[in-house]
């Protein structure tokens, strides 16, 4: 997309925005891409997520997908002639085809968890093999065509985000651990990046600077000079790269905005020509309101955008970026939506760790996710602590909201941090970035990852 297309598109984003036909971009011109207010009657059709789908019924706001009885997937697009990779956390109708190893496969029945398998009892069959020369099929990863080489400039367009032609993507990968613990060298190496690129299959990495606690205030110019050592590294692999000026304590990121701003100003400026920077502005807000929050992403936003006008930006959110969820006095999302912030190509964070957190917060999420763009740069298996007992079930369903809704998102946390969160044994050491080296909560992770 030239940068034309993408500055008009850029000037209609923002919040919930009222635009029921943005995006109808190359092959199927006549076709409209879905749109969250429009009207949809029986026999309608749209395009979205790289499908067209046909309409059974009256309705409006309903996104298409394979869980929602409404549309039926009619057909893929022609500029994406592929199937979506099987997922663990996907549930499949009859007649869904999808990639899986070397195969595509057709679903016999509805189902879920049920992984594609030789199996004639189960409810896959095989169609046909594919070439294996296409990432997903590929047993061990090194995909032909790279996570920023697919997408391209990432932009918001009304409350989701999309790649450089306007389709919605949705992005899943690992956030580091603290840098100034687990950070270049001491964990992370260029062979640790090899393995999430290459074996993961990762479309992002989050580079956790921690503002406090050991991390950027100690040695501004130390840590601002390890970021982009980093962020380098992740260019290279040609992974999305998310900037996390990781406050949490104090948890008013207004304290912390003269750090910010020179933080920004310096790291905007080193990476502007890049395209697969994503900046995240504050990790956790906490015991603030939302007023502070804003007024400081509207003080560091214009540092950024006088270097880099178009990157995506994901602003912190109340209550440890729970939309406002875990903040007595906070009226959740609504705060946000009567009063966002000011700026093109924003998201706002959405942290969840799934033994904490449960259904209630997955339908808040659902609900908040067709109001605003969200990206959930940080969750975890794990209690909110980090550590204690690992919950896959919970986590899978958050998986599937977030799939459903498009969402982006990084586990935590790419480290061999002893605590249940951290997912890499300590025979890494030896530099052996196999599976094998993995704990249980970090093979689950991988297999999604790859998967997704
Ligand atoms: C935790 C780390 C732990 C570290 C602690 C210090 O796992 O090793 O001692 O931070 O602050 C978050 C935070 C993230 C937390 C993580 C797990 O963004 O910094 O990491 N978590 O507690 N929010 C919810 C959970």
């Amino acid at each position: 997309m030239g940068k034309k297309r993408r500055a008009i598109l850029h000037g209609l984003g923002g919040v919930a925005g009222g635009l029921a036909t943005i995006g109808t971009v190359g092959a199927d011109e006549e076709i409209e891409t879905w749109a969250p207010d429009a009207v949809y009657r029986n026999g309608d059709q749209v395009r979205y997520n790289g499908y067209e789908w046909q309409a059974e019924w009256y309705t409006q706001g309903e996104r298409p997908s394979d869980t929602v009885a409404v549309w039926n997937r009619i057909g893929k697009l022609a500029e994406t002639e592929n199937y979506p990779r099987w997922s663990p956390d996907g549930i499949y109708r009859a007649g869904t085809r999808v990639i899986y190893q070397d195969a595509i496969w057709e679903s016999s029945w509805w189902n879920e968890n049920e992984s594609p398998a030789v199996d004639t009892s189960g409810p896959w069959k095989q169609i046909r093999t594919v070439d294996s020369q296409k990432p997903s099929e590929q047993e061990n990863g090194d995909m032909s065509q790279t996570p920023v080489e697919t997408h391209g400039q990432l932009q918001v367009i009304d409350t989701e985000l999309c790649n450089e032609d306007g389709t919605p993507v949705q992005l899943g990968g690992m956030s580091t651990h603290g840098i100034q613990w687990f950070g270049w060298e001491e964990f992370l190496t260029p062979e640790a990046l090899d393995a999430l690129r290459n074996d993961w299959n990762a479309d992002l990495c989050r580079v956790a600077m921690y503002v406090q606690e050991g991390g950027y205030k100690t040695d501004p110019e130390g840590f601002t000079a390890e970021v982009n050592r980093i962020v380098e590294a992740i260019t290279d692999r040609e992974m999305y790269a998310i900037i996390d000026f990781h406050i949490l304590d104090p948890g008013d990121p207004l304290q912390n905005l003269e750090n910010a701003k020179t933080f920004f100003d310096a790291v905007a400026a080193e990476h502007a020509e890049k395209d697969n920077i994503i900046f995240e502005i504050c990790n956790e807000p906490n015991d603030v309101g939302w007023e502070s929050i804003k007024q400081y992403a509207e003080t560091v936003i214009p540092v950024i955008r006088n270097h880099d006008p178009e990157s995506p930006i994901v602003v912190g959110t109340r209550g440890w970026s729970s939309l406002g969820f875990a903040d007595i006095g906070s009226a959740g999302p609504q705060e946000i939506i009567d009063n966002p912030v000011d700026g093109d190509n924003i998201l706002y964070a959405y942290h969840f760790y799934a033994a904490t957190h449960g259904r209630w917060e997955r339908e808040q999420l659902d609900t908040a996710a067709d109001a605003l763009p969200i990206f959930v740069t940080e969750c975890g298996t794990t209690e909110a602590s980090g550590e204690g007992e690992t919950d896959i079930e919970s986590t899978r369903k958050f998986l599937r909201v977030l799939r459903d809704n498009n969402i982006s998102w990084a586990f935590w946390s790419y480290s061999d941090d002893w605590r249940a969160s951290g997912i890499w044994t300590e025979a890494v050491e030896d530099g052996n970035w196999t599976k094998q080296n993995l704990t249980e909560n970090g093979k689950w992770m991988r297999s999604v990852i790859r998967e997704h």
